[in-house]
This record gives structure tokens, sequence and C-alpha cells, in this order.
């Protein structure tokens, strides 16, 4: 028996696909390894969830291309989701401004949305009610609250990410520091430290994970495209012997 020499940065637990997907309202598969949240048609819908639950434990990245339409003009963007949801695989919020994530009021505790969870909207529309400014942006939400204090539109009022591109998304979580790191195109536009753990999932390690999109009056084209789950080096991996059984 031989352990494995890690000379990688990752070992990759998973190439995704298609099939580890569960799909609710609009989405649906898409050629190209994509899968679609909104079509391009008003007061539509989509989540998609992996399968298989996220351990917090440990650290990961994750890591999808997205689309965000090729209108500027549209609406209403697309969120990335970690829930704990008792609903687990048929959670969903509220449309439109909510991105199918969050409920239109941080009051509004009877209207749908996803909790306890984190999320990172990708948001296309102004709506004044969630504290949108009016450009494209970028916020980190929890508990299925759609308003935020705070976005990040790399300083500029002319950002828009409806621009019929494919944008690089990265999601890690660093439990030895608690840390959250966002990433589009290459460029931070979230970090935060957060005990997910105990302060968002009451204790819970392990957790839904996938994206959510709607659209309202004003719609576009929304979807992702798979790329890579990665997960931290492991030192001890112990390689399978000839006969298929580890040691
Ligand atoms: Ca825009
Ligand atoms: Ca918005």
């Amino acid at each position: 028996m031989q352990r494995l020499l890690v000379t990688l940065p990752f070992i990759l637990i998973s190439l995704l696909s298609h099939a580890q997907f569960e799909l609710m309202g609009t989405a649906n598969f898409m050629s190209g390894n994509c899968i679609l949240l909104t079509p391009d048609v008003p007061y539509s819908e989509g989540l998609a969830y992996h399968n298989a639950k996220l351990d917090l434990t440990r650290y990961f990245e994750i890591e999808f291309d997205i689309f965000l339409g090729r209108k500027d003009e549209g609406a209403d963007g697309i969120t990335f989701v970690v829930h704990d949801d008792p609903r687990e695989y048929k959670a969903y919020g509220t449309w439109g401004e909510c991105m199918g994530y969050g409920r239109w009021s941080p009051n509004a505790y009877w209207a749908n949305s996803i909790t306890p969870s984190i999320a990172v909207e990708f948001d296309t529309y102004q709506n004044l009610q969630q504290n949108d400014p009016m450009y494209d942006h970028i916020a980190y939400l929890e508990n299925g609250v759609s308003f935020h204090k705070t976005h990040w539109n790399n300083n500029k009022n002319d950002f828009n990410i409806e621009d019929d591109f494919l944008h690089d998304f990265r999601f890690s979580w660093d439990p030895s520091s608690q840390t959250i790191t966002v990433k589009l195109d290459g460029m931070v536009v979230y970090q935060g430290k957060r005990d997910l753990v105990n302060d968002i999932f009451n204790g819970e390690t392990s957790v839904i994970w996938g994206f959510t999109a709607s659209t309202g009056k004003k719609s576009n084209l929304q979807y992702f495209c798979l790329r890579n789950l990665a997960y931290q080096p492991l030192e001890n991996l112990i390689q399978p012997s000839s006969n298929g059984k580890a040691d």
C-alpha cells in the first residue's frame, strides 16, 4: 500500500454532470453541459440543486460559468445558495426581485424564502425595496432576506453583467478560518468571516447547494454551466490497491 503524493493544489472530488442536479420550475437541461434557470420570459422562476450535500467541515471550492442574459435592461438575476431549509430539494423563494431565493421584506416571514441559508446574488435589476443601486451588482445574503446594505459593482456605475458573456463564478469556504470568498471573473466580489455551522445552520454541517433565478415584468435568458467542485489536498489520502480495496 502506498500513499498518494499530492502534487496538485486540489483533489477533484467530482466532475459535475447534468444528472447530479434536481430541477424545479423553469429549470431545464441544456446542451453544452449547461442548465437553464429561466428562459427569456416574464414571471419565470427556476432552481437547480446538486443532489450531494456539501460538507461544511471541509474546505471546498465550487466553480461555474454563469450567464445573466444579453439584454442590459433585463431582469432579475441569479443567486448561488447554500441551505438547510426543511423543504430540502423542494425549497424555493419568491419570484422577481427575490430571484427565487428570498422574500420581498425581511419581516415577511409568511412569504416563501429559503432559510436557514446563505446566498450570493447576481442582481441585474434595480428594486428600491431591496436597497438595490441603479446598476448591476453582487451582494451577500442570509436566511432568505433579499434586502442588503452593501453590494459590489467594481466601483463602476455602468457595471453590467447582462452582456451576452459567460462569467466565471467561484465560491470557496475555508472552515479553519471560517471564511467565505466569492470571485467573479477573477475578482473578489465578496469575502467575509462567518461561523456558518453554528450561526446559520444550528450545528448542521451537511447542507444543500445550488442556483436560483427568476424574472418579473422584465426578463432575460439565465443559465449556468458545469465546471468543478474541488476539496482541499488530503495528505492522508490512501490510494486503492489493485483489488480496488483500500487498506
Ligand atoms: Ca445590466
Ligand atoms: Ca434587483
